[in-house]
């Protein structure tokens, strides 16, 4: 009987131990627990089918029926997931003294949210191969599968994902038109050539879909589905936003990207986000596989008829897309 008494006094004792002791540690524990934030994980493979559904259109030159029928199933696609989308229609006149019709697409998660990112890609491709080895291609129009295709097929999936689990920040996705049918430079050069790539951010910056529109940052995609691609510091995404990049090369390094993104000068590159900080005041970096080391500068296959599904590579969108999911999911 004793015993009994004397086991349940300890008992008893060690009851009143754990509780006090308990104090402390729980907070701590809640506190860690409402904080933690889970990063949702970005399907690779949803990406590359993406990419692969808008290359089978065939390249979406402007003015084709690929084209017209690839913006159709972007508004298709994010009505679907409920997502709130705008089509921004404009006119600008290309390098070859030609008026064509572009289609800007803006796809707005959490809408009412006043914290923005803006995401950005273009979507159309390129109607010539004029860096193609065999000059018999260069009149040829490319699949951009890496150049338009990818950057796109990753912000529909990361979309995909923000539509099932929203982020605390509202996100904007813009996929922009005719980028790529620039002048290139050691082409009969005419004066301001440069102004004759991004013509759709050049529309889009200088008249937003919302008037007075403005973000916190923005990411703009180019070619980042390739086999073994690297991404570097590229000049005017310093220049601009140098914080941007900071942030996005330490989220990478975070989960384990460091080796892909590099603290390394990428060189400049005139692309779709120089005319976003220049004409829309938005700190925009881009995220290119742009490496001044290589022959072109660009990607290998980069406006040549190669640029197709087969250098599309699952593990380079993973590191890219994955890395944003980070930096979209952990901004407060
Ligand atoms: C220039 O070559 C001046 N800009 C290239 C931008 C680009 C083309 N990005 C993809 N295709
Ligand atoms: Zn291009």
């Amino acid at each position: 009987m004793n015993y009994r008494i004397l086991l349940f006094a300890l008992s008893l004792g060690i009851m009143v131990l754990q509780a006090c002791n308990n104090e402390q540690p729980t907070r701590v524990k809640h506190a860690v627990v409402s904080s933690k934030i889970s990063v949702p994980s970005f399907n690779a493979d949803s990406a590359y089918y993406y990419i692969k559904t808008q290359v089978a259109f065939g390249p979406r030159v402007p003015g084709s029926k690929a084209h017209a029928e690839c913006a159709a199933y972007y508004v298709r696609f994010f009505n679907r997931l409920g997502i709130k989308v705008y089509q921004q229609k404009f006119k600008a006149r290309s390098f070859d003294h030609k008026i064509l019709n572009g289609d800007n697409i803006i796809a707005s998660i959490n809408p009412k949210e006043e914290g923005r990112i803006l995401l950005a890609a273009h979507w159309d491709s390129r109607p010539f191969a004029d860096q193609d080895p065999d000059p018999k291609k260069h009149h040829t129009p490319i699949d951009g599968a890496n150049d338009g295709a990818s950057g796109v097929g990753v912000l529909m999936e990361m979309a995909r994902q923000m539509a099932k689990d929203n982020p605390k920040i509202g996100v904007d996705i813009l996929l922009l038109d005719l980028e790529d049918y620039g002048q290139q430079a050691d082409e009969k050069p005419i004066p301001n050539s440069e102004d004759t790539w991004g013509l759709g951010a050049q529309y889009w910056a200088k008249n937003p879909h919302i008037p007075g529109y403005d973000a916190r940052f923005g990411i703009l995609l180019d070619m980042v589905g390739a086999k073994d691609a690297n991404f570097y510091e590229e000049y005017y995404s310093m220049h601009y936003a140098s914080g941007v990049l900071d942030k996005v090369w330490n989220a990478a390094a975070k989960i384990g990207y460091g080796n892909y993104f590099k603290f390394q000068d990428g060189g400049g590159v005139l692309d779709d986000h120089v005319f976003i900080n220049k004409f829309a005041y938005i700190p925009t970096i881009d995220i290119i596989q742009h490496d001044p080391n290589s022959k072109s500068g660009f990607f290998p296959y980069w406006h040549t008829v190669e640029d197709n599904m087969s250098k599309i590579d699952t593990n380079t969108l993973k590191i890219v897309g994955q890395t944003l999911m980070e930096v979209i999911y952990t901004e407060r």
